[in-house]
């Protein structure tokens, strides 16, 4: 059940540490995720090993040269080559998300490819590249945050790497839904009182209350997962009050400015 990781990036520098804490740390100790980084430089010819060249057709900005890249996913994948999916990161990637982190969780290894400046030649995506993945719709630098992104997400689908035998314990993102707010001690912090049922001790109506905190923020913030949420009659109904009450009625997702009352925000509608 255990997953290899390769990280193709010509930056390899920008992922230390970032895999020697938490889960991905316990993981590898565990031997349930092994990742290898690989610097695309060192596939490099030539006495100045470039890597990026100017884009036919101009425009400015530099592009990865397809040769050291195509070397260095032939030279690690070896005879896994076309066994072995190659994952592109770049902004033209489908979007991932809690789907795509479990389909990439089902297999035995996997090979990121980060493109830096404008990207990588064409022809790489063309010859080599199986899959193609954007974290979200903003501009980053490269893909070595995505990548970081996607084999923590990836790692926390690993039977066993979240500690808990058993039960791969999967939030309430797994369902679709955000999750409800939580508490810890003290019970009043600057005048602000834990809910009363949360102290009540009655179970049955801590997961009710939970369950309806849950929906009620999906249902401000993020109406947009509802529609794919799966959501029992009682929940059905509970969304339903909510449509038909006096409440706020979102038309889009959130703002900052909407949710958050400390920033000068106007509304305070949790
Ligand atoms: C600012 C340059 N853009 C217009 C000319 C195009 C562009 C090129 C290269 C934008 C970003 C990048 C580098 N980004 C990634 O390689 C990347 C990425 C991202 O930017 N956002 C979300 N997911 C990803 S995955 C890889």
């Amino acid at each position: 059940m255990a997953i290899h990781f390769d990280i193709l990036t010509l930056f390899p520098g920008l992922f230390d540490g970032v895999f020697d804490e938490s889960i991905v740390k316990r993981a590898r100790e565990a031997g349930l995720v092994t990742i290898a980084l690989h610097n695309i430089r060192d596939y490099a010819t030539g006495r100045h090993r470039i890597t990026d060249d100017t884009p036919y057709g101009g425009g400015g900005g530099m592009v990865i040269k397809p040769e050291p890249v195509a070397a260095a996913i032939e030279a690690v994948l070896g005879e896994a080559l076309g066994t072995v999916p190659v994952v592109l990161l770049t902004p033209q990637g489908r979007l991932f998300n809690h789907q795509v982190a479990r389909e990439l969780s089902r297999q035995r290894r996997l090979l990121l490819l980060c493109g830096r400046y404008e990207g990588v030649d064409e022809r790489v995506r063309e010859l080599l590249v199986t899959d193609e993945i954007s974290i979200g719709d903003y501009v980053l630098s490269g893909g070595e945050v995505a990548a970081m992104a996607i084999v923590e997400a990836v790692t926390r689908l690993i039977p066993g790497a979240l500690g808990d035998p058993g039960a791969t314990f999967e939030d309430s993102h797994a369902e679709g839904l955000l999750e409800y707010p939580h508490y810890t001690r003290p019970t009043v912090f600057r005048g602000h009182a834990v809910p009363e049922v949360l102290l009540s001790g009655n179970h049955a109506e801590i997961v009710r209350w939970r369950r309806r905190q849950a929906l009620r923020r999906t249902w401000q913030r993020r109406p947009d997962l509802l529609d794919q949420a799966r959501l029992s009659a009682e929940d059905l109904a509970y969304v339903q009050e909510l449509e038909e009450g006096n409440q706020t009625t979102p038309s889009q997702v959130a703002t900052l400015e909407d949710l958050c009352y400390n920033t000068g925000g106007k509304s305070q509608r949790l």
